[in-house]
């Protein structure tokens, strides 16, 4: 199952690779996760085509791009860049959709009440953040990960750093947030 908790809020000195449990700790649950709009599968990151699952997702969601992304100094250009722009919070005008090949991350999202929500992605996790939601991602202790990232149509990968409230994309997001709650309460 996939872990994610409420996490503390860090400064710039602090390493951003580290866990950051609240003290006691908050544990978030996929139906809590769900209620953002963030979708989750588990997949045989070993056995993709034999377990068809990840194919048929693509089918479904119509996922017909897709590339690899790795992040280590020797195969992703700009680095260090590259990983400061990744936990700078933003937002997407599409979703956000990766497939952990290898190694290991966090995804951070916010919530409702705009605290943020750390999430463990490792291999096989395969994650959609909504358009529109404000998040980051770092490394974690381990240094590496290798994701696919998949899209519809021709990619666009342009962050809208925060705040981006104007953008057309977090008001829809913004409606879709109401829209998940009045469907699961009640
Ligand atoms: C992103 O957009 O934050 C990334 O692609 C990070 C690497 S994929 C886990
Ligand atoms: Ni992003």
């Amino acid at each position: 199952m996939v872990k994610a908790w409420y996490m503390k809020n860090i400064s710039s000195d602090e390493d951003q690779r580290q866990e950051h449990h609240l003290d006691p700790d908050e544990p978030v649950s996929l139906a809590q996760l769900e209620k953002l709009g963030v979708i989750y599968w588990k997949i045989d990151a070993d056995n993709i085509e034999k377990e068809g699952k990840l194919n048929a997702i693509r089918n479904e969601r119509g996922y017909n791009y897709e590339d690899q992304c790795e992040c280590h100094p020797d195969t992703l250009p700009d680095y260090e860049n590259k990983l400061k722009s990744f936990f700078r919070e933003h937002l997407h005008e599409d979703e956000e959709i990766r497939f952990i090949m290898a190694g290991s991350g966090y995804f951070d999202v916010r919530d409702k009440d705009d605290k943020w929500i750390r999430i463990e992605v490792l291999k096989g996790d395969m994650i959609v953040l909504p358009a529109g939601i404000y998040h980051r991602f770092t490394l974690d202790k381990n240094d590496y990960v290798k994701a696919m990232r998949l899209f519809k149509g021709v990619p666009v990968w342009t962050p809208h750093n925060r705040p981006a409230d104007e953008n057309p994309a977090r008001q829809e997001y913004l409606d879709l947030l109401k829209n998940l709650d009045e469907r699961t309460s009640g």
